[in-house]
């Protein structure tokens, strides 16, 4: 994260444990490419045991090792660091703060750092809106999210996620980071449906700090490759 400080941006790759694929090959392209971290998670079916060996695999690599949880399961003592979330537009209040309340002793126990994080899903047709029950933010209205963000800002939080979901078929409006870094100073994280440097390089030049890839990476790492660069070498402005 020191990195973001000289104005570098950053790229991470996410690694579901319950389908890590060929793990080592996967993960030495992507640090070949100049990812800068890894981000665990998913979901559905990870089990702590399959979050713990793709954590300490990764470690081993030599990368930083972000827990990003579905759930408590998601959590491992292998990991350096957890994205420490509150899914700010779910209905649900596990997602709001009961799963959090839960996971605190545990992360304590642990000994991860904790990276304090707004989580937003913006559409509302895919798996991490379902299961966390949220309730969808309009692709045309981006006060809206420069409101919840403006509201994470002001609850201590550093860092926003603004997630179009795994696989979506469409990311982030550019709109919303746009205006997340016009009115707060919180690092912004994008993912979800980034399957091309043109994308990539569009968000990064509308404010996001770090892009978050995971699909591509498991169906083309060289296309996963080459959003690494695209994010390196886009300048906000
Ligand atoms: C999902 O934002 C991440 O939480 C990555 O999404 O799998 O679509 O790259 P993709």
């Amino acid at each position: 994260m020191d990195k973001l400080s000289s104005g570098e941006k950053l790229h991470f790759t996410l690694i579901d444990p319950d389908k890590p694929g060929d793990l080592r090959r996967i993960a030495e392209k992507m640090i070949e490419a100049g990812t800068d971290a890894f981000l665990i998670g998913g979901s559905l079916a990870v089990t702590p045991e399959e979050a713990g060996k793709v954590a300490k695999t990764l470690r081993g690599m030599g990368k930083p090792v972000i827990v990003f949880p579905g759930n408590l399961n998601c959590l491992t003592p292998e990991a350096d660091a957890v994205l420490y979330m509150m899914l700010m537009n779910s209905l649900d209040p596990y997602y709001l703060v009961e799963a959090q309340v839960s996971a605190a002793p545990i992360i304590k126990k642990y000994g991860l750092e904790v990276l304090p994080t707004a989580y937003i899903v913006v559409y509302g047709d895919t798996a991490v809106a379902h299961v966390g029950r949220i309730h969808p933010i309009p692709a045309g209205k981006p006060e809206i999210i420069g409101a919840y963000a403006l509201a994470a800002e002001f609850m201590g939080m550093k860092y926003v996620y603004l997630e179009a979901g795994s696989g979506s078929g469409r990311p982030v409006p550019p709109s919303f980071p746009r205006t997340v870094k016009k009115y707060t100073s919180l690092i912004v994280i994008v993912g979800g449906g980034i399957k091309s440097p043109l994308i990539a390089h569009e968000i990064v030049r509308a404010g996001a700090d770090i892009i978050v890839t995971g699909t591509i990476v498991e169906e083309n790492p060289e296309a996963a490759a080459g959003i690494v660069e695209a994010v390196k070498t886009a300048i906000h402005r």
